[in-house]
């Protein structure tokens, strides 16, 4: 099987989580946390902070290493691999970019119905401090997760 291997940091106080509305391409309509794919010569951590910088304009540091999420479609060949990161530290001012707008959101009002389906499975983990793995199988138009696994780690 095909991999692809991307990044996803999510950018988080103690009770906010700065997401961005994605604008084109894979995931569009949704919001996310900042990411994309890694590039040739790149360590993961590189990619994280140059696709943050990118997409939401801002230099994250230290970035906290969280999980690896592996996302499989019915009737797609190819594996996603997703290296998710947390950040509580930045330089800059989140702007809107070609392809995301960033908006801050309070713990209680992360818009999960406008979201990728398995992240109220895995994000809630990711705020409340914890790491983990897991593997997602979606149907093949990548609305719905229709088998998983997910631990704690
Ligand atoms: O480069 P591009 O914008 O296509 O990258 C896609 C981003 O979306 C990348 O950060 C990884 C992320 N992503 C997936 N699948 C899922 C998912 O199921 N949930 C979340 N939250 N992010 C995902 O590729």
């Amino acid at each position: 099987m095909k991999k692809k291997i991307m990044t996803l940091c999510c950018i988080h106080d103690e009770s906010r989580i700065l997401l961005g509305m994605k604008k084109r391409g894979f995931g569009a309509g949704r919001w996310n946390g900042f990411g994309g794919k890694i590039h040739e010569g790149e360590t993961i951590e590189q990619t994280a902070k140059r696709e943050t910088k990118e997409e939401a304009g801002i230099e994250v540091e230290n970035l906290n290493q969280r999980g690896v999420l592996t996302f499989v479609s019915e009737n797609n060949p190819e594996e996603l691999e997703v290296h998710i990161f947390s950040s509580n530290n930045f330089k800059g001012e989140p702007v809107e970019t070609e392809e995301m707008r960033p908006q801050w959101f309070l713990f209680d009002k992360i818009p999960y119905d406008s979201m990728w389906a398995d992240d109220p499975l895995w994000l809630p983990l990711l705020l409340g401090g914890k790491k983990f793995e897991g593997k997602f199988l979606f149907d093949s138009d990548g609305k719905k997760v229709l088998k998983y696994e997910l631990k704690e780690i």
